[in-house]
């Protein structure tokens, strides 16, 4: 295992949040975007997230000519603070015209919406300097299972992967599942779901994944096993990490705020395969507590990435002889003693 390997770090506009849930109001003041990206400098990471209207916001009553102005604007801005646009993700979860779910919709006209804003995202990542694009599904499947057709969805699904793939010769496209909500249930809920979709397409290659912690517990998932699977297909393009207590609404804690072993297996599993040596950042997609204060509202990316370093060091530090040792002998008794006492800090 290579000790020399660094990683570099990103989050999102989004990552700085309000505070507000289902069953209350805003608990921090909103923050302008220059305020978020001076937070972003000033914790030295590396490149920011963006969804298609945190470059333009109010994207659905612009023109194409000010949307792509307000791009370029944007992207000389972060040029200027040396901070790379990491993806840009279509926001399709929001629009009235994605009520009903986007690509996999009932409407044709909601589903050319979701076309259409998709095809736009990719104009703006290319402005933005990066051939990334993500799709998290939000609302790609249903309440109840008679309201759609569930393999037509998957045909549609695959349709709009084409158009995309067909409108830019280079984009590639980083499926991000998540089991539920919004949805009940999703078309695509875990990684492999994601990839099984690539050979479907008219360029299999440029199709590949993302994974977040928390949606793959909230799969019933160990997210350094989901890890591994997309990196044994060399289709791991990004990840968000953070964490999640069970089988509950999407709590983006800090990573390793809730199980400190699972952050450790998938930062081991990030190190045994190398993660980011062609370029692939280290996402944080975690959310302040609601109970953050405005003085302390970063320390959850800040700690998110002091944990995820030290959890470097003890990946490095783990006595692999010893395990092997201990693996040979099927004495997996003391091989779980000494994950544990490792982490313990003995
Ligand atoms: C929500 C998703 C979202 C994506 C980007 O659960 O994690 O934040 O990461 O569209
Ligand atoms: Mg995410």
């Amino acid at each position: 295992m290579s000790k020399t390997h660094t990683y570099e770090f990103c989050f999102g506009p989004w990552n700085i949040s309000e505070g507000q849930d289902p069953y209350g109001p805003p608990v921090r003041p909103p923050q302008e975007f220059d305020w978020k990206l001076g937070q972003l400098k000033k914790l030295g990471f590396d490149a920011m997230m963006f969804h298609d209207d945190d470059v333009v916001p109010d994207i659905d009553s612009k023109t194409s000519a000010q949307i792509f102005k307000e791009a370029r604007e944007l992207k000389k801005r972060l040029d200027g603070e040396g901070i790379a646009a990491e993806m840009v993700a279509p926001r399709l979860w929001f629009a009235p015209e994605t009520i009903d779910g986007a690509y996999t919709s009932n409407d044709p006209r909601h589903r050319q919406y979701a076309v259409d804003r998709s095809l736009r995202c990719i104009d703006i990542a290319k402005i933005m300097g990066t051939d990334l694009i993500v799709l998290w599904l939000a609302r790609e499947g249903t309440y109840i299972r008679e309201a759609k057709n569930a393999r037509r969805s998957v045909e549609l699904l695959v349709a709009a992967l084409d158009k995309m793939l067909g409108h830019d010769k280079k984009v590639r496209i980083a499926i991000e599942p998540k089991p539920n909500e919004p949805m009940d249930h999703a078309y695509i809920p875990t990684i492999g779901h994601a990839l099984a979709l690539a050979p479907l397409t008219r360029d299999p290659k440029r199709v590949g994944a993302l994974i977040e912690s928390a949606h793959c517990t909230l799969a019933g998932l160990d997210p350094s096993d989901e890890i591994a699977f997309a990196m044994a297909f060399q289709k791991l393009w990004s990840l968000h990490l953070n964490d999640q207590n069970g089988l509950k609404f999407d709590q983006d804690k800090p990573f390793g705020s809730t199980n400190l072993r699972v952050a450790f297996n998938q930062v081991r599993v990030l190190e045994q395969n190398k993660y980011g040596s062609n370029g692939e950042y280290v996402c944080f997609d975690v959310h302040p507590f609601r109970t953050t204060k405005v003085e302390h509202w970063m320390a959850h990316l800040d700690n998110s990435r002091r944990t995820f370093l030290r959890l470097v060091e003890k990946a490095r530090s783990y006595d692999e002889k010893t395990a092997q040792q201990l693996i040979a002998n099927r004495d997996y008794q003391a091989l779980d003693q000494l994950v544990i006492e490792h982490l313990l800090g003995k």
